[in-house]
């Protein structure tokens, strides 16, 4: 008869998950012995990194990821990437280990009451009752896990459970496309048919759903302008593109004013709406018809207005494209932002406009800049579906684990990451892992030498400047990579900008930029005082 861990490893090279990220310790150890040489074991040297490394892999590869972590001592570090998987609805399948069950009752050393921890952030938390239900909870987390809207599950594994016997699991094919209602969609056709001007909002939920094309398809059946949706965590419709009007901002009042103009509002695969600031009025404009669709039933319940249709966005698109009448109207293409000027010290306006001219067009960018998310916005330019990942619930310490396990997944591709000098910290030992991997990934820090993204939201929320704990002077980013392994080198002139990056898409390994930037970014989230924001003094 096999072991449970002998039956657990052909559960996860049945289910496509020989890959796992994760930081090992004493109560993982008999799981992780003796790994068949058909699996990859990645190190993470702290659980951020590891969790989040997997991340990015299962974002890259679309599908799901095994993570493998340390009783609640490495959870609890592992936590905001799981958040994060919650939030950006990415199917991990999260273990750890738990002590011995037969002196659990006695709180030994390591007990670990994670399962409790984890729950509101997982589709499931489970400890199994039995040694012998390990494998078939694995399966059973992983088919949740995958099914709309994806995210993370979690599974508790007392230590001295892998060396039990136990029967085979057969995997099993579980199909989790859910169709969205034929007669709400003619209904919206309806309501599109009579529509003078109709807008779509595009959210990360179309690339979750694989409608890249039948998005881009749609728009242009409709000849309908297409937003962002605010703080997006992925870009889903080209950047370039005629139909393109850029994003919404993050807050009620100036999002409705945003989308007054427009008679008819198509959300696809974003709540409605994602806000920041607190600057209460309409959700929409009143009269406006809002439609949403979505494939989480938790966004439809929670949607502020309109009508929600919870389904597949792809499957959506394409009903709707191929049943609504086409409309015709002459577009304007929006117009390029000037290009901005080489001043010292340099601007993330410049930096961008630089990226964005030296970068290969499938460039992927896993970003986290909170100060210049707006610079990003408008000059990176990038047409291709996968392009762009980005904090998708304020949690600083994606971007770098984020990028590095892109580009694990995407060798083919080169993975830029532009990142705050505050933001890199949150998760920085992940330059190692990049190294150890030979991860070409290149890392773009924005060195500005304080948090000038909660300095301007002092300004706009009049918080005053007088905060403490708002700048971070002396870190040597370019020391610190070097200490991990990784070239790594500080650019101060901006005409020293575009021949360093040329150099590093040249190179086949991974490197790290440090650029000392001008503090200050940009304004909060695009938004100034005439949103009339709240104040908190
Ligand atoms: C884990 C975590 N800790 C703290 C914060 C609060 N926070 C939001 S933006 C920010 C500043 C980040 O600094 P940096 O990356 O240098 O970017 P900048 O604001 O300078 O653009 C901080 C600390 C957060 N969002 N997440």
């Amino acid at each position: 008869m096999s072991t449970v861990r002998e039956v657990t490893y052909q559960v996860l090279r049945d289910l496509g998950m020989t890959v796992i990220f994760g930081n090992p310790g004493s109560t993982e150890l008999p799981f992780l012995r003796d790994m068949p040489a058909d699996f990859k074991y990645v190190l993470g040297l702290h659980e951020r990194a590891a969790a989040g490394i997997g991340l990015g892999y299962s974002l890259g590869k679309a599908k799901a990821v095994f993570v493998n972590l340390h009783s609640i001592a490495s959870t609890g570090n592992g936590l905001s990437a799981v958040v994060d998987a919650w939030h950006s609805h990415v199917p991990l399948v999260v273990t750890t280990g738990q002590q011995d069950r037969r002196h659990m009752l006695t709180d030994p050393f390591l007990v670990s009451r994670a399962v409790e921890t984890v729950r509101p952030y997982v589709k499931w938390a489970y400890e199994p009752l039995r040694a012998e239900d390990v494998p078939a909870a694995i399966a059973r987390g992983y088919y949740l896990a995958t099914q709309p809207p994806m995210g993370p599950v979690f599974i508790s594994i007392p230590m001295d459970d892998w060396m039990h016997e136990c029967q085979p699991v057969q995997v099993r094919e579980v199909r989790s496309a859910t169709a969205p209602d034929s007669a709400a969609l003619d209904n919206l056709v309806r309501v599109l048919d009579a529509s003078r001007n109709p807008v779509i909002v595009a959210g990360a939920q179309i690339e979750e759903d694989q409608g890249w094309h039948e998005v881009i398809a749609l728009a242009e059946h409709l000849s309908a302008d297409v937003y962002q949706q605010p703080i997006p965590p992925r870009w889903n419709f080209p950047r370039t593109h005629p139909l393109f009007r850029g994003g919404l901002l993050p807050a009620q009042q100036p999002l409705a004013d945003q989308l007054a103009a427009y008679d008819t509002v198509v959300v696809l695969g974003a709540p409605v709406f994602l806000y920041y600031a607190y600057v209460p009025g309409t959700p929409i404009k009143p009269g406006t018809k809002l439609f949403h669709i979505t494939n989480s039933p938790a966004d439809a319940a929670r949607a502020l207005a309109g009508t929600s249709i919870v389904g597949n966005l792809a499957a959506a698109a394409k009903y709707i494209c191929a049943h609504a009448k086409p409309r015709k109207r002459a577009t304007a293409a929006p117009t390029k932002p000037p290009d901005p000027r080489p001043e010292s010290p340099i601007t993330p306006g410049y930096l961008f406009s630089v990226l964005n001219k030296v970068m290969p067009r499938n460039t992927i960018i896993a970003e986290e800049c909170p100060s210049s998310k707006g610079d990003l916005d408008r000059h990176l330019m990038l047409d291709e579906p996968g392009s762009f990942y980005s904090v998708p619930n304020g949690v600083l310490g994606f971007g770098l684990p984020a990028a590095v396990g892109l580009q694990m997944a995407h060798p083919e591709r080169r993975v830029v990451c532009p990142i705050g000098d505050g933001s890199i910290q949150y998760s920085i030992q992940a330059l190692w892992t990049a190294v150890q991997q030979n991860a070409p990934v290149i890392v773009i820090v924005l060195r500005n030498q304080d948090y000038s993204a909660l300095k301007s939201f002092c300004d706009f929320t009049q918080v005053g400047r007088d905060v403490a704990g708002m700048d971070i002077p002396g870190i040597d980013m370019v020391k610190i990579a070097q200490g991990y392994g990784m070239a790594a080198e500080e650019v101060d002139r901006p005409q020293d900008l575009e021949p360093v990056l040329k150099a590093a898409f040249a190179s086949p390994g991974p490197r790290l930029i440090s650029v000392n930037v001008a503090k200050g970014g940009q304004i909060c989230m695009g938004m100034d005082q005439s949103v009339n924001p709240p104040r908190y003094s």
